[in-house]
Parts: C-alpha cells; structure tokens; sequence
C-alpha cells in the first residue's frame, strides 16, 4: 500500500514591523483553514515566520531585540495555531526565533538566542526542534550595506545539529522527517547529515532578500532564484527525499524577499511552486515509496559512500590551496 501525504507549502506575504503577532497568527490560522479544506495534513511555515525578518534591523543591545523572541511555545499568542492544528487534525512546521533559559558550553545558565523550528504534530505535540545551524550575515552595522543582515548578532549558532524523527503525520503511522532553516539549504552537508537518517521529508522555511548585498549590490534576480531552487532540489535529489519549502515574499521594511516557494520530489522534481508574493498555499500529494528508487540505487549509502575518503568534510572549515604542478627533474 502505497504511503500519501498531502503537504503544503503556506507562503507569508511580506510583514512589515508594526504588524503585531495576533495578526501574523491569524493570517497562519486561515492558511491552516484553507489546507484543511483542501486536505492537506501538514503544512509548513517559513522561517521567522511570527514577525518580520528582525536580522535586518540593527540593534546597538542586542538585548533590545528580545521583544522579536518568543520565551515559550506555544505562548499566549501562538495557542491558536496549535488550536488549529488539533482542531484540523493537521500537523505544521514554524519557525520562530528562540530565547532558551539553557546551560552554555561552560555549564553557565544564561538566556540563549536561536533562530529555531519546530514540527507539530496533528495532536499539537511539538514533535522536533531544530536550531538553525548556517547563520548567513554579519555581526556588526555594515554601512556599506542598505539593508542588514544581522544573523550573526542575534543568534547563536544551533545546538542540535540536524535531527530526524519518525512522526505520525497524516493518516501515516511514521514519516522520517527533519528540518532547516534557510541558508541551511545551500549546504550539501546538512541534506546529507538528514539522508543518513533516512530522511523521507525535509522541511525548510525561508526569508531571501531578492538583492544580494555581498555582490556589491546586484546578482540578477533570476538567478538568486534559481540557486535557491537549485539548492533544494539537489537535495532531494541526492538523499531521495521530498522537500516542502516555504518562503516570506513581497516587499517587507522596504526590502524585497523572492518567495518562489516550492514542494520537490525525491527526483529532484518541482511538483508545485508559489506564483505570487502574498500568503499563498501550494499543494501536493506526496508519495513517499518515491523515496525507495534512489535510496536503494544510486544512492543506497550502504553500499557506495567513501567516508574514507571525506575526511576534509569534518576535519577542516575554510578551502586550503592544493599543491602546485611542478616538472619533475630531468624532463
Ligand atoms: N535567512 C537566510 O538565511 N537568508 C539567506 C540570505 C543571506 S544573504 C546575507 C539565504 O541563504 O537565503
């Protein structure tokens, strides 16, 4: 028999900084009420997914950024979701940013700031968390740049690696399912940290500024598009895996996101795309035996991976130089 999930990809148009939880919640809530009607039993949010995308307003404190953080989930504000989610019968991934009361690497207690992501499942259980390991950005005002992205200032770095679990979603007893967090997908190491888990379905929230402000300010649109997708469905393609990834579009603080959210098949196939920059939902059935082909072919890990032979992987961070050709002596 075959394993179908519907999923959705629940696109947010742009939400400027005045615009308060209740509202962001509420427009979650009717994308929720529109999946349930279209039977979709998970849906997934971008990253960040609460506010607007903070990291590009500078604080000199970064303690003065705390009211962009939630201190506990579900809160106050974010229960109707969860309300929703049982309510539906249908589970959800978010993405929020995290403060943690947690002991550091020192053992020290103190306030912890995460870019996080959690999975929900059909009973409002938070079943996964996940902190965004791949901050892009600086740590400082960068006055080169008209807009910031500040990342590195806000957020420590995440602390639980790249968990999987077997979840019950849908009607399906246990799908194999992780997450990232935007950046995290143009990193072929965390997609295959998630496939040697026998990830069967990734979700991935994301805000992308259409500019690329490194670039000296201009990298053509369509191919920070393209590398976005590009990224995601090499990914699937290569851990045999679906990806439903779900952006923050439209123009938010004056600053343009792409969106362009896709759901992709273990082919590396896009099977449904965003066409719009406002709250939009996508759709897809998603049949997960499509996972088996390249897992047990191309791609069955067991027999053809050479961890012998990756050691750089793990042991070295930055790229060294290789060693220069030279003529042998006498030729
Ligand atoms: N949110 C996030 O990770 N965005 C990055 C853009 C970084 S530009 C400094 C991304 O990789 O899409």
């Amino acid at each position: 028999m075959s394993r179908i999930i519907t999923v959705g990809a629940a696109q947010l148009g742009p939400i400027q900084k005045a615009e308060p939880r209740s509202s962001s919640v509420a427009r979650m809530v009717r994308l929720l009420e529109r999946a349930h009607k279209r039977g979709v039993e998970l849906v997934v949010f971008p990253e960040l997914a609460l506010t607007t995308f903070f990291p590009r307003h500078y604080h000199e404190d970064a303690a003065e950024a705390d009211s962009w953080f939630e201190t506990a989930m579900p809160s106050n504000e974010t229960a109707p979701l969860f309300d929703a989610a049982r309510r539906y019968g249908t589970g959800f991934h978010l993405g929020y940013a995290e403060i943690a009361h947690e002991a550091d690497e020192t053992g020290v207690v103190r306030p912890r700031r995460f870019n996080t992501s959690i999975l929900v499942g059909p009973e409002g259980d938070v079943l996964l968390k996940y902190r965004k390991v791949h901050l892009p950005g600086h740590a400082e005002f960068d006055p080169k740049r008209v807009v910031q992205h500040l990342e590195k200032r806000y957020f420590e770095v995440g602390n639980l690696g790249f968990p999987v679990i077997r979840a019950p979603m849908g009607g399906l007893n246990g799908i194999n399912m992780g997450m990232m967090i935007c950046n995290d997908r143009r990193w072929p190491e965390a997609w295959r940290v998630l496939g040697l888990q026998s990830v069967e379905l990734v979700a991935l929230g994301y805000n992308t500024p259409s500019l690329n402000m490194e670039a000296g300010g201009f990298e053509a649109h369509h191919l920070r598009v393209f590398h976005s997708h590009l990224s995601i469905q090499a990914g699937c393609y290569q851990n045999a895996c679906f990806a439903v990834a779900t952006a923050k579009a439209g123009i938010e603080d004056g600053a343009e996101l792409f969106g362009h959210s896709i759901i992709v098949n273990p082919q590396g196939e896009i099977v449904a795309m965003a066409s719009t920059w406002d709250d939009e939902l996508i759709t897809a059935d998603c049949d997960l035996d499509l996972c088996t082909l390249g897992r047990t072919t191309i791609f069955a890990f067991d027999k053809h991976r050479r961890p012998e032979a990756y050691g750089r992987i793990t042991e070295q961070v930055g790229a060294v130089e290789p060693v220069e050709w030279k003529k042998p002596a006498g030729r």
